[in-house]
């Protein structure tokens, strides 16, 4: 087991780079101070309170239910909360440093809501197969805004996004309908969890403020809540300079029909603008 990232090392420390590149998932401890977490707590609140056109209500009732499952998706630009955190926290940094690039934008930021009691797993998959985005320097930090033990984690099979392989997305409602229509022939994604004796399994208890980060292409997955409290997740997906607008015929979620980018443009406008580089903080 690789050691992790601790408070104080410098932003990402090259242990912690080594281990996303090669393992394609890290937990950095400690990596967002407190207060950030309770800004985006507030935003959290904004957020369930008016969710976006995007927003996906997988179970449960309300917000205050047992079983609540919720999630939703680049909001934002309409949620100040999560604008200043997006803007001005060190996540940018943190994601281009992992990259190794020279710059990140912010692709869109998800709110990821468990309840107690959520019986559903989120199923295995890959991120990338779903979004409109392509190439290796694509980062996601899962946040959570709660204490998680780590049976109630996301878990990663470790290497796996060097397989090259890209699976067929399914849908987190129905995982046997044709969700995603994709015309090329994909492989369904295995069922991780009847062969864990063949791989090896990546997976943290969390405090708020530690992040899990890891590629857009490796295979994960996530249990249910059985922790007996609510499992706040704020999770930003950014890009860096290597990355590209992928226009895909089939099923994507979320789309941005309106960003003005093409196939094969770099991710940088308005919609997801550069927030860090390395050479100076952008504008
Ligand atoms: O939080 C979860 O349940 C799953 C997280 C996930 O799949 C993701 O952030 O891509």
């Amino acid at each position: 087991m690789r050691p992790e990232a601790q408070p104080g090392d410098e932003i990402v420390a090259e242990e912690a780079v080594r281990a996303y590149r090669e393992d394609g998932a890290v937990c950095l401890r400690g990596a967002i101070a407190p207060e950030w977490i309770e800004l985006l707590a507030r935003g959290v609140d904004r957020n369930i309170a008016a969710p976006g056109p995007t927003a996906q209500f997988y179970s449960g009732g309300t917000a205050e239910a047992d079983g609540f499952f919720f999630a939703d998706h680049a909001m934002w630009q309409a949620i100040p909360e999560y604008e200043d955190f997006i803007r001005h926290s060190p996540a940018a940094e943190i994601a281009g440093r992992l990259m190794g690039a020279e710059r990140t934008a912010i692709f869109f930021d998800n709110l990821i809501v468990k309840n107690k009691g959520t019986a559903d797993r989120t199923p295995w998959h890959q991120d990338i197969p779903y979004w409109q985005i392509e190439g290796a320097q694509v980062c996601s930090l899962w946040l959570p805004l709660d204490p998680v033990p780590r049976e109630n984690s996301p878990e990663y099979v470790r290497g796996s996004h060097l397989w090259g392989k890209t699976y067929k997305p399914k849908s987190f409602y129905d995982p046997d309908s044709d969700y995603s229509r994709r015309p090329e022939a994909l492989d369904r994604i295995p069922d991780f969890d009847r062969e864990r004796e063949k791989h090896e399994f990546l997976s943290w208890a969390m405090e708020p403020g530690d992040i899990q980060a890891f590629t857009g292409v490796t295979v994960h997955g996530a249990p249910g809540n059985t922790s007996g409290r609510r499992r706040r997740a704020f999770v930003t997906r950014w890009a860096g300079e290597e990355a590209r607008f992928a226009v895909r015929p089939g099923h994507m979620h979320p789309k941005f029909p309106d960003c003005g980018l093409k196939h094969g443009d770099p991710i940088d406008c308005e919609t997801f603008p550069v927030v860090w580089r390395k050479d100076a903080r952008a504008a």
